[in-house]
């Protein structure tokens, strides 16, 4: 039995490791289902997340500690299907089918991108009707920063392993900027969160073009870093749709790329993070061994004494997640920055979230760069887990998200313009 096992765990790491080095053709998810598992117990959560790693299954949305009907949303790749369900059929656990074929899903995700402005002599190419190419997305900001050149400043604060610039865009109305409350928001840490590059350039579409948000630059400057993982971003667009690290050079000749969100130093290595290069939560040589992670925290420790809130975007789960998350451990000022995550968590209408720490609500995640931020002393820190049903969400999502997210934004806004600078 054991040996079977034993064999379908290379078998499977076998499979996963050709699908992650394929260099020059794109992957294929044809007959890939996610499969949505509903544990009734703790021990049967025990057994399915058991037999998950004994198959090498790819988990997509899970939580450590169970309770009662926790779902565990998992990738199943179609070799593995018979066997999986037989084991669930077995064990009476119950699963239903969420995704019937994911390649099915991609092939429908961004149907615009070569319908829109494309053709046109258009200042730029960005929309919020399709996820764009890096390239779209950068144009996007560069126009910004020639047309709004008394709100908009485009800082380069460094480059990706594979060179391409890093930039944060500072929006801000006031004649002495750095002088106010600021916001840190960020997104594309995980190259395959689109919803997360897309929903942070809206954001910054709606601050700087949208007259009808001028009163959300009263008093504060906003940062914010729309892909702050671009290498990644890039591949999930021409090789992987499911990427999730950076790109760079791990040591392993077959697996590249390092989690970021597992690379910062704070807590670094500890639970929830993998030594395992070939794994989705890798976390990197060492603490900020990686580029995009030194360049961030070095520019969000310059403007720390500015930046009240931190918002770090990621999908999916519908969750504004709380320090700590490296640990079952709560902040002094839990009490205070979880009544604000409530309070925004309450003006959400299309979508609803759910609050709690990251343990709490989904697993531990040493060496994130939440907790980092929290440890240098930023008060108020969230990361939001986006809408809504895996990380290939159709881009007619886009603006429901989007939309959905800005009275949240408000209340957070308005909440930190009044805390003394
Ligand atoms: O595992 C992660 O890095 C995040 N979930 S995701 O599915 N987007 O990968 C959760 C991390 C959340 N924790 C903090 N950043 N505190
Ligand atoms: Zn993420």
């Amino acid at each position: 039995m054991s040996l079977l096992f034993t064999l379908l765990v290379l078998t499977c790491a076998f499979v996963v490791d050709q699908v992650s080095t394929e260099e020059d053709k794109a992957v294929s998810y044809s007959g890939y289902q996610v499969w949505r598992i509903t544990a009734l117990s703790k021990e049967e959560h025990q057994a399915v997340l058991k037999m998950i790693e004994h198959f090498g299954l790819e988990l997509w949305r899970w939580q450590e500690s169970q309770t009662i009907n926790t779902p565990i949303d998992v990738l199943v790749p179609p070799q593995s299907q018979i066997k999986v369900k037989q084991q669930l059929d077995e064990a009476n656990i119950s699963f239903v089918v969420k995704v019937a074929d994911l390649q099915e899903d991609i092939n429908d995700e961004n149907p615009n991108l070569n319908a829109s402005s494309y053709n046109t002599k258009a200042a730029h190419r960005m929309d919020w009707m399709s996820y764009h190419r890096l390239d779209d997305i950068y144009g996007y900001l560069n126009y910004l920063a020639d047309t709004y050149p008394n709100i908009v400043q485009l800082i380069n604060i460094g480059a990706s392993y594979e060179n391409r610039t890093l930039y944060v865009v500072r929006i801000s109305n006031s004649s002495k900027p750095d002088t106010q409350p600021a916001v840190w928001i960020d997104g594309g840490f995980h190259a395959r969160e689109w919803i997360t590059h897309a929903l942070a350039t809206y954001i910054i579409q709606q601050l700087v073009e949208e007259p009808a948000n001028a009163k959300l630059l009263f008093n504060i400057d906003w940062y914010i870093m729309p892909v702050v993982n671009p290498d990644g971003y890039e591949y999930s667009h021409v090789i992987n749709r499911l990427w999730r690290r950076s790109r760079s050079n791990t040591g392993s000749r077959r697996c590249q790329g390092v989690d970021l969100n597992r690379n910062f130093d704070f807590k670094w290595g500890g639970p929830g993070s993998s030594n395992n290069p070939c794994a989705d939560t890798f976390k990197g040589s060492k603490a900020f061994s990686e580029p995009e992670a030194v360049a961030y925290s070095k520019f969000i420790k310059s403007k720390s004494n500015q930046i009240k809130l931190y918002l770090s975007l990621h999908s999916y789960g519908q969750l504004i997640l709380l320090p700590w998350g490296y640990e079952r451990e709560y902040p002094s000022d839990y009490n205070e920055t979880l009544a604000l995550a409530n309070l925004a968590a309450s003006k959400f209408r299309a979508f609803s979230y759910r609050v709690g720490t990251t343990v709490d609500l989904l697993y531990r995640a040493s060496g994130n760069s939440a907790d980092w931020a929290k440890s240098i002393g930023i008060k108020y820190v969230y990361t939001v887990e986006l809408p809504i049903r895996g990380f290939v969400l159709p881009a007619s999502f886009i603006l429901p998200v989007s939309k959905d997210f800005f009275p949240a934004l408000d209340v957070l806004a308005s909440k930190i313009s009044t805390i003394p600078h």
